[in-house]
């Protein structure tokens, strides 16, 4: 199942004012430090959830087949991880759904095997879990969704309030390495601090290997990831009243095989001078802005990470070439 991205002006999701003061913020902060940097999760307005599918069926971008062949291929180690022979019902909290494509082999095995569970799938676009609230129980009959549309950990607070069911969340697709590695020790901490004993998180991570893969990845040929980040000054142009000429700016991506820091930037192609409200923002030649990092870890690096936040590695899947992992962490 592919997800239509409606675009026709009733069925937009309009931010409120609240939302829109806030990203408002978070732009005038970001372009006013010494070094110029955006926050990526403002990369997902419509134009930017129609980007991002297409980079996910890129060739050069494997984490998406990579994590598919895990969910495609390994369902029943998968299964077998989480139920653990525990015939109890439980919920399955997936964090920022999306299309949900990978999450249905489980899903679907799971209805086969006749487990109970109720799917509470967690976006913060109203298009996505709309979508999935009509479209997953035609594609999978029988099933019991509760969608949430919020960001991560407020939809996580609401999911844990609404039943005493045990807990399977996903948190899939490498969206960890969206987080700079202090930042994605604290998420699990809090994650973790949520859930009971018994408890368990599926976490999708991308592996380091290859450095010239991995820039592959962020530097795609077809020039759809230059796009992706663009799209973000056009977003600021549109919903901001800024007057970004994107035609200016350079997409440019860089690998660090050693820390697994993998970071997007826009570089201004001249001296220019941008107007965002009453706002001046001044960028010399070459100045850079920081969009986005894609961080990367080694196994040894993950097992560390489930230990600080105080997670037990109960299995480790992988894809067959060894791209991708999706850990199965559980609280003692
Ligand atoms: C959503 N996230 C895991 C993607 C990634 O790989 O960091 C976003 C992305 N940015 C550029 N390409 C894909």
């Amino acid at each position: 199942m592919k997800i239509e991205l409606n675009n026709t002006a009733d069925q937009l999701t309009y931010p409120n004012e609240i939302q829109v003061s806030q990203f408002y913020d978070d732009v005038i902060n970001g372009l006013s430090a010494p070094n110029k940097y955006l926050q990526s999760k403002y990369f997902y307005d419509v134009n930017g959830d129609k980007l991002f599918q297409r980079i996910m069926e890129l060739k050069d971008y494997y984490p998406t087949a990579a994590e598919m062949d895990i969910f495609s291929d390994k369902t029943d180690l998968l299964i077998s991880a989480i139920t653990a022979n525990n015939e109890e019902e439980f919920d399955i909290i997936e964090l920022g759904a999306g299309d949900a494509i990978k999450s249905q082999h489980l899903l679907k095995s799971l209805i086969k095997d006749k487990i109970s569970f109720t799917y509470i799938p967690i976006d913060i676009s109203k298009n996505i879990t709309d979508f999935l609230s009509i479209s997953l129980p035609v594609a999978i009959p029988d099933i019991k969704i509760e969608a949430i549309n919020a960001d991560y950990l407020s939809g996580l607070e609401i999911a844990l309030s609404r039943s005493t069911n045990k807990k399977i969340i996903l948190f899939l697709g490498g969206n960890i390495g969206n987080m700079e590695p202090h930042a994605a020790v604290q998420f699990c901490k809090e994650i973790q601090s949520s859930m009971a004993p018994g408890d368990k998180l599926i976490l999708g991570i991308d592996l380091k290997k290859n450095p010239k893969r991995i820039l592959s990845a962020y530097n795609d040929s077809t020039g759809v990831t230059k796009e992706f980040n663009l799209n973000l000054l056009t977003r600021i142009n549109t919903e901001l009243g800024a007057d970004f000429d994107t035609s200016s700016f350079d997409h440019y991506a860089s690998y660090d095989p050693i820390s697994g820091a993998c970071k997007s930037f826009l570089v201004s192609l001249k001296k220019q001078v941008v107007i965002i409200r009453n706002e001046v923002v001044n960028f010399e030649k070459n100045e850079v802005i920081f969009m986005e990092i894609s961080q990367k870890y080694s196994p040894n690096e993950i097992s560390h990470l489930a230990q600080l936040s105080g997670f037990k590695l109960t299995a480790a899947l992988y894809d067959g070439e060894h791209d991708f992992t999706d850990v199965v962490w559980t609280v003692e």
